[in-house]
């Protein structure tokens, strides 16, 4: 379980102001001294993350952040916006309360606004009242802002721990770890082939995260998957007794692909079904058609979520921009990020096109895409893009959706 990839997990994250004793409930939590602990305020300068598999939730990841009232001389600005940044990742929010005083409140309201379900804690339960000022004030004060008791905990004696499980458990996200990649598009028995990248972006010998969670899902779903490059498709289609249910290639070579498979078998992409999967369907399908309105002058953002060194012949530094740029005008720009790099303000774009997203998890995508909609900016993602260009969009199939795919060639 220990091998769950990050973006799979559910993301707990601790706020509280400096010395409130999140990283002592990190550890308590995790039953690990992850995070270093002292009475020096401002101890925890960068989150520091910790995974673990909860009896009855799943596979988690703890994240120790920075105290937000940390104003170190030039620095706390910096280490506020890392725990805003762990914020758009978050899942489910644990904030401590020490004062309930005007910061903290603003910190919840703040979290609570961004959509991000939040439990109330009250930490060193194990100190005389005295020393934590008038705790049933502190409680009440909680209780009235929250609408709810807060969970008081000791990190010390473990009490209250399993209060803060159970009030994960309310919160689970409904769909967590319900989601499937491929849905409705392939049943028990049905014969799948993949159509793995050429330009493998992988370090030699292994293969990225879509494809090797892809094939988990089809093996669990009782499929039989076929897998070959973009070269190697005659060859692995003549092999196989009868055509296959579903072809699922990669994006860069969509069209050779439907030009290439049987009538009458549906066509997908790695990056079509991410889209489903980690972002919103609809919004990407929305973005896609959006390109239209695309011209000389535009400017496109393309966000890839790897960082890795980029390949000659990479899919978002070269592939599609040159697509792009063939299609609307040599003039168009295209500007890359990568990782967590993204703007705050897109309004100078007239379009993002982000990457699979394999690597992050579902609510850090969907921060971005609700980023993007709030500043009226269409986005899609890698495969609906070229989809869209190679004019096979209508033809792509998503999962609830059984349309036949391939029927003549455009
Ligand atoms: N008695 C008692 N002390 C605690 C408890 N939790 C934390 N402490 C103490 O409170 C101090 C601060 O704890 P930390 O866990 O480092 O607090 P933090 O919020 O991570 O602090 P920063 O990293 O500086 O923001 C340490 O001296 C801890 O030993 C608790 O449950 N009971
Ligand atoms: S995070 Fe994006 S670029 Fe990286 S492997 Fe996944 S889909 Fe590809
Ligand atoms: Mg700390």
């Amino acid at each position: 379980m220990n091998d769950t990839p990050s973006s799979e997990r559910l993301h707990v994250t601790i706020f509280g102001r400096r010395n409130a004793g999140k990283s002592s409930l990190v550890n308590a939590l995790t039953r690990q001294e992850t995070s270093l602990v002292s009475d020096i305020p401002g101890t925890t300068t960068d989150p520091v993350r910790k995974a673990m598999e909860i009896p009855g939730i799943g596979p988690c990841v703890f994240t120790d952040t920075a105290g937000f009232d940390d104003d170190a001389a030039g620095l706390g600005e910096k280490r506020t916006g890392l725990t805003l940044k762990a914020l758009e990742k978050t899942d489910i929010a644990l904030m401590i309360f020490s004062d309930c005083g005007p910061v903290e409140k603003e910190w919840y309201r703040g979290i609570v606004g961004k959509g991000v379900p939040t439990v109330p804690v009250i930490s060193k339960a194990d100190l005389e009242p005295s020393a934590t000022g008038s705790a049933a004030g502190l409680e009440a004060s909680v209780a009235a802002l929250c609408g709810e008791s807060p969970v008081r905990v000791s990190s010390l004696t473990g009490e209250g721990i399993d209060g803060i499980f159970r009030a994960l458990l309310r919160r689970l996200p409904e769909d967590f770890g319900h989601r499937d990649i491929t849905g409705d598009l392939v049943k028990k028995g049905d014969a799948v082939l993949l159509v793995m990248p050429q330009d493998i972006q992988a370090p030699k010998g292994r293969l990225i995260l879509p494809q090797v969670q892809t094939i988990r899902e089809l093996l669990d779903k009782g499929c039989t998957v076929v897998a070959c490059t973009a070269a190697g498709l005659a060859d692995s289609l003549a092999a196989m007794s009868s055509p296959p249910a579903l072809v699922i290639t990669d994006s860069s070579v969509f069209a050779e692909v439907h030009a290439a498979i049987p009538a009458g078998t549906r066509l997908t992409s790695f990056s079509v079904l991410f889209a489903a999967y980690k972002g919103d369907l609809s919004v990407f399908m929305e973005g896609a058609r959006a390109m239209e309105r695309l011209d000389p002058e535009s400017r496109v953002l393309i966000a890839e979520a790897c960082t890795h060194a980029p390949a000659t012949e990479d899919i978002g530094r070269v592939k599609i921009p040159a697509m792009l740029r063939r299609r609307f005008g040599e003039s168009l720009v295209t500007e890359v990020v990568g990782g967590t790099d993204f703007p705050e303000d897109l309004s100078g774009y007239s379009l993002i096109i982000h990457c699979g997203a394999c690597m992050f998890n579902r609510r850090y995508v969907l921060n971005r895409i609700a980023a993007a909609r709030r500043q009226g900016i269409p986005i899609t993602n890698y495969g609906m893009a070229i989809a869209w260009m190679k004019g096979i969009l209508d033809k792509v199939a998503v999962p609830g959706d059984f349309t036949p795919v391939r029927q003549e060639c455009v």
